[in-house]
């Protein structure tokens, strides 16, 4: 199956991360795009009407997006611990902690496109600030989450560590670890892992 994507996109990284820890990157054939907001890939949205990495085409033809759907899609695919809890509250934590890790990474990814795409006289700080007040609430709220549950290896937990590397990545002078030393060591520990170790931008 091929994956179109791009090494910076903290979408990609979280489906590709979750590919090595359940031994399946051998799997995936990588097809590298350049694609943004006003420059959308020709090919990538014939696949994609919303023209957005990760999107995976399997073999038999179908197509599958977004970074939700390929997640749980490869997680399906294997026999080893799975990544996403088949059913419970469990399963419910699981997506709502990936729903704070991808939601920082939408809200990181907008802030981006703000400063990099719109011309400076049009960019809004006050609409940047507000987004931002979204990602230090999401990081407040996840320092505190389930009481070590984010140091397990889990869907949520990669959404979250593939969305703090992304802050690193993209807003380098935001101190996220000042007064947060689960999150300072989650991202220490994940970072020594193979699957982040191979999906550095
Ligand atoms: N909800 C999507 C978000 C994917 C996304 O926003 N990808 C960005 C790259 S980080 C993209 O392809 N942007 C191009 C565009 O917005 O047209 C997912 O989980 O996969």
């Amino acid at each position: 199956m091929k994956l179109w994507y791009s090494p910076p996109s903290p979408f990609v990284r979280k489906v590709l991360m979750l590919a090595y820890e359940t031994g399946q990157i051998d799997k995936l054939e990588l097809v590298d795009v350049t694609n943004t907001a006003l420059t959308p890939d020709a090919d990538l949205a014939k696949l994609n009407p919303l023209g957005k990495i990760p999107t995976l085409l399997l073999d038999d033809g179908h197509t599958l997006f977004d970074s939700r759907v390929i997640s749980e899609y490869l997680d399906g695919l294997h026999d080893g611990e799975k990544m996403l809890p088949a059913e419970g509250m469990d399963r419910y934590n699981t997506l709502v902690c990936q729903a704070m890790g991808d939601g920082i990474m939408e809200t990181a990814v907008a802030i981006r496109y703000e400063q990099a795409l719109r011309p400076e006289e049009f960019q809004w700080q006050v609409w940047m600030g507000a987004q931002q007040k979204k990602i230090i609430q999401a990081l407040d709220v996840l320092e505190t989450w389930r009481a070590g549950r984010l140091q397990d290896i889990h869907l949520g937990s990669i959404s979250v560590a593939s969305a703090l590397s992304y802050l690193d990545f993209r807003q380098p002078d935001f101190d996220w670890r000042e007064g947060r030393p689960v999150l300072t060591q989650m991202l220490a520990t994940f970072s020594e892992r193979e699957s982040m170790k191979k999906t550095q931008a």
